[in-house]
């Protein structure tokens, strides 16, 4: 594919190690329905290295998860789950050897819903256009089950390269077939702060990012949606839409707009259109 070196060009508050206000903002607030309330946990107390005795987080393990699952307690087996993006490298709970979430604790213990301890890999593909009739940029997006509007994207199966997943989840979710080219690049790559997260399981993710130009809608297909989205459209990207995307979807949306606003080959109109949406 011809998508460009790993750039991690999201801006980043979450360093690991100085868990500031702004981490695990989602992990910390929301929750899928099946979860427990998680143990409340203030911005002060999220590094793992501010000690917490009174720390006592609900364990959960969806028993939908645990079906399609390796066994939990198989967790010196599980050696996929310890490819991280995360440059600083995996730590584990020093009795129960299993992996510490990165950006420190979250209320909540166990892989909740997520498969796999540690990092869970996913791919997301966020096209965007500027929408020649309307004269508004826009962003393909999907209805999550949860009612908030995503980047389209999916888990990474094996054998998958994350372009692949991309692509894969692309195409089932929004009926839009699409392959990365010279002009698709990579926008992340990294932890995702995402409501499923626990102590012990999270979302990671590399989000490609392809702008296609100047677009009548009626010279292309529609979206119409697939696999487990709801809906599937061309949605015009204002700050209201960006701020209730799901997990980080938000900083991904901002750090695609970035882009568009500082690559040479954008079109005035596209520049000027994400320009003003940053602004506000
Ligand atoms: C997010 O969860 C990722 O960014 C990706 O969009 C999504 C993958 O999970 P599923 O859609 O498969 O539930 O963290």
């Amino acid at each position: 594919m011809g998508a460009s070196p790993t750039t991690n060009t999201v801006r980043n508050q979450h360093e690991p190690g100085n868990a500031g206000p702004a981490t695990h903002i989602k992990a910390r607030t929301e929750k899928p329905a099946d979860y427990p309330e998680r143990f409340s946990v203030t911005d002060n107390a999220v590094n793992w290295n501010i000690p917490y005795p009174e720390y006592a987080p609900p364990r959960y393990e969806s028993p939908r998860m645990l079906e399609r699952s390796p066994d939990p307690a198989d967790i010196h087996g599980l050696t996929r789950t310890m490819q991280s993006y995360e440059q600083r490298g995996l730590q584990l709970d020093g009795a129960t050897d299993e992996p510490l979430n990165p950006r420190g604790r979250t209320g909540m213990s166990g892989r909740g819903q997520l498969w796999l301890w540690g990092p869970n890999h996913a791919a997301d593909f966020l096209l965007t256009r500027f929408n020649t009739d309307t004269q508004q940029l826009e962003a393909l997006l999907i209805l999550r089950n949860n009612g908030q509007w995503a980047v389209p994207g999916g888990m990474v199966d094996a054998g998958e390269s994350p372009a692949m997943t991309a692509m894969r989840e692309l195409k089932e979710e929004t009926n839009i077939p699409f392959s990365t080219s010279s002009k698709t690049w990579e926008l992340y790559r990294g932890y995702v702060d995402d409501p499923r997260n626990t102590d012990n399981a999270w979302m990671e993710t590399v989000v490609l990012h392809e702008h296609l130009g100047n677009v009548s809608p009626s010279d292309g297909n529609a979206p119409s949606a697939g696999s487990d989205a709801r809906k599937a459209e061309w949605k015009p990207i204002s700050q209201e839409l960006i701020q209730g995307l799901y997990a980080s979807h938000p900083s991904f949306v901002r750090a695609g707009l970035e882009a568009l606003t500082e690559a040479p080959g954008t079109d005035p109109q596209a520049r000027q259109a994400a320009a003003t949406v940053l602004s506000l």
